[in-house]
């Protein structure tokens, strides 16, 4: 039989988690920070464990992304903004940059950290996607990481 290896999404009682939060269109993502909140809170995180870093835009989320991960004081990053397209191809710049950034930090720290930056082409669909009829991707990201800390540590344990 192969062994199979599945996180339930249950936090630990030590994990800590940090968020990292766009305030460039904070109307979204004030959404997408309490989707995340409110979902650690559901699943054993206490306030006491999480640490929520807010920085201008989402150009500036791997930074501060790395510097959490680099402490070796969390379980996971999670990193939320928003996206949207303007006028200008402004947004395929950040975009590509930011998911590449919040990659990386998962490859070179062993961290996971949790891509919540939604891409959008207009408000309406953003606002869908933090908190509307198309979910909260804040909320998914924090299953995604309590998911993914408990995966990693199941294959430690074996
Ligand atoms: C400048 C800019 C623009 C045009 N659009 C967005 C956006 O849609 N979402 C977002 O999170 N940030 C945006 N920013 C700000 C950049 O992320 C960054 O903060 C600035 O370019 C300063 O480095």
């Amino acid at each position: 039989m192969p062994q199979h290896i599945e996180g339930n999404l249950l936090a630990e009682n030590n994990d800590r988690f940090a968020i990292v939060v766009a305030r460039f269109n904070d109307l979204v993502t004030d959404r997408l920070l309490d989707g995340a909140v409110d979902t650690l809170r559901r699943h054993g995180v206490g306030d006491e464990k999480m640490s929520i870093a807010h920085v201008p835009g989402s150009f500036e989320i791997p930074i501060v992304a790395d510097r959490f991960a680099k402490t070796g004081k969390y379980a996971a990053v999670i990193c939320l903004g928003a996206v949207i397209q303007g006028e200008t191809t402004h947004h395929e710049y950040i975009n590509h940059q930011v998911a590449a950034g919040i990659m990386q930090i998962s490859r070179e720290t062993g961290v996971p950290a949790i891509f919540g930056v939604l891409t959008c082409q207009t408000t309406d669909q953003a606002l869908a996607r933090a908190g509307g009829k198309a979910g909260n991707k804040g909320a998914e990201a924090a299953l995604a990481a309590i998911e993914t800390v408990n995966v990693l540590r199941q294959i430690g344990e074996k």
